[in-house]
């Protein structure tokens, strides 16, 4: 197993920077489609109540939490700038040793209804928790596995508790999923003979036991995020991916997926042979996000950008000066341009050992917390404008409310607002403080709009509301909504 991590390693990238996702997103003419069994099973975006709800929520917090927050990226002696929840590999330890973190594994001061509070204060509408790592030790009491939160000194069942706590706070919870799982010897990276093939099987039904158990303890669940999935051996056997995605929808109605778990019947992963993408929402933005002036073509479906506050850690590394590590503002404006897309954000935390966060991640939540506060209303429920990009900042827009969200103020103190054919502005207001702006058309579609002299300091929302005639073929107006 473990001289494959590499090649797995650069696999990994390629899919966490979409590169394969993206690629297949081309859509074949109807009658020249290729019959799949295991392909997209819908065309176009969902539109029930709990997918507005998924899209609605914008912004949500991603939690890495396993054993590989004990060493926090040091193994005997050596610090490794790999991320943290890949020491195993990059430290070449073997599987019986690393689980023998389970016994040290006692978060004393892990308390949910803490994190949940930070949670609320920091604005997500929704908190994605990693049930399960590439590691496979399960922060609940899995009965299908040696490697649980049961087995250690702490005992209780942790993610039990944040799915209360979360709820309590009326925060949705998604459930991160790994499938490959280093600890079960019946993974498999290939299927090459029979005996792969056998020991494989019984893995995905271990994997099923998995899904239903969580699925049945937890049915507040809302979305399941999967992992892990892109070694040929899953490729291969792309049914499996259709049928996690049916069986949890039997389970769990309403229930969200992403387009990561999927490959269909020619191992083409997130969007099918045909171009459609599988799953609820794509999910290949990973540390990175889609040009906002060339790449509008992912406001006609739904998607999900994750981020880590460093270059690339998700579990928590005990050194940060080994890269290079955003600030608020730059997380900010992150969440904001995937919103401004149609898409949704998660910022991922790895809280500590001992179930404490790191101050440089209490204080981000504070800041984006006060923002989302003041101006949470041209995050939440928004999407894609169909304007233009400006650059001031990033457009999001509810119906007839357009929001500026302006990150670069120009010296001319005026921002310009170039609106499509049949659009019309009524007017403009500081979100702030409700300041009518002066607004001056200059050319047919685009106005200025001026804003005050006083300095204006943190990232500032204008209101715009404009008035829609009739569509003059606005290519992306499905994407509205
Ligand atoms: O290998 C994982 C990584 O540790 C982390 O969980 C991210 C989150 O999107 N997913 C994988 C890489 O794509």
């Amino acid at each position: 197993m473990k001289n494959k991590f590499l090649s797995i390693f650069f696999f990994l990238t390629l899919c966490a920077t979409g590169v394969v996702a993206q690629k297949q997103s081309q859509v074949l003419p109807a009658d020249l489609e290729i019959p799949l069994r295991y392909g997209a099973e819908r065309l176009g975006k969902r539109q029930d109540a709990a997918m507005r709800k998924f899209r609605d929520n914008r912004f949500g917090a991603f939690i890495h939490w396993g054993l590989y927050a004990i060493p926090g990226g040091e193994w005997n002696g050596k610090i490794y700038s790999g991320a943290a929840e890949w020491l195993k590999a990059w430290a070449k330890v073997p599987a019986d040793e690393w689980l023998k973190l389970m016994d040290q594994w006692n978060p004393t001061k892990f308390n949910a209804k803490e994190w949940a509070k930070m949670a609320k204060k920091m604005g997500v509408k929704y908190v994605k928790i990693t049930t399960k790592h590439h590691e496979g030790f399960c922060l609940w009491p899995s009965k299908y596995s040696q490697y649980t939160v049961a087995q250690t000194p702490y005992k209780k069942d942790i993610l039990g508790e944040l799915v209360k706590a979360y709820n309590d706070e009326g925060i949705d919870v998604h459930f991160y999923f790994s499938v490959m799982d280093w600890s079960n010897p019946d993974y498999r990276y290939d299927i090459r003979s029979e005996e792969d093939s056998v020991a494989f099987n019984r893995f995905l039904t271990f994997t099923d036991n998995q899904l239903k158990e969580l699925a049945i303890r937890y049915p507040t669940v809302k979305d399941f995020w999967f992992d892990g999935t892109w070694d040929t051996s899953i490729k291969k056997n792309g049914w499996w991916t259709a049928h996690v995605e049916r069986m949890l929808k039997e389970m769990l109605p309403g229930v969200t997926i992403n387009s990561r778990l999927r490959a269909d019947d020619y191992g083409q992963r997130h969007f099918d042979s045909n171009g459609h993408l599988m799953g609820d929402y794509e999910s290949a933005y990973e540390r990175r996000l889609p040009d906002p002036v060339k790449d509008l073509k992912v406001t006609r479906w739904d998607w999900e950008a994750c981020m880590t506050i460093p270059e690339n850690q998700w579990g928590y590394h005990k050194d940060w000066s080994i890269s290079y590590v955003k600030t608020p503002l730059e997380v900010l404006e992150r969440i904001v341009h995937a919103v401004s897309m149609g898409g949704n954000m998660v910022v991922n935390f790895g809280p500590q050992a001992d179930g404490d966060f790191r101050p440089e991640e209490k204080e981000l939540a504070e800041t984006v917390g006060s923002w989302m506060k003041k101006y949470g209303e041209s995050i939440y429920g928004c999407g894609y404008s169909g304007l233009p990009k400006q650059d001031w900042g990033y457009y999001t827009r509810k119906g007839d409310e357009i929001y500026m969200i302006v990150f670069n103020v120009p010296y001319s103190g005026k921002l310009v607002v170039r609106t499509t054919k049949g659009l019309q502005l009524l007017n403009a207001i500081m979100m702030d403080g409700g300041r009518e702006l002066e607004v001056a058309e200059t050319t047919n579609n685009e106005y200025n709009v001026s804003l005050p002299s006083q300095k204006l300091g943190e990232p500032f929302v204008v209101k715009l509301k404009v008035t829609e005639k009739a569509d003059k073929g606005n290519k992306y107006k499905d994407a509205l909504t």
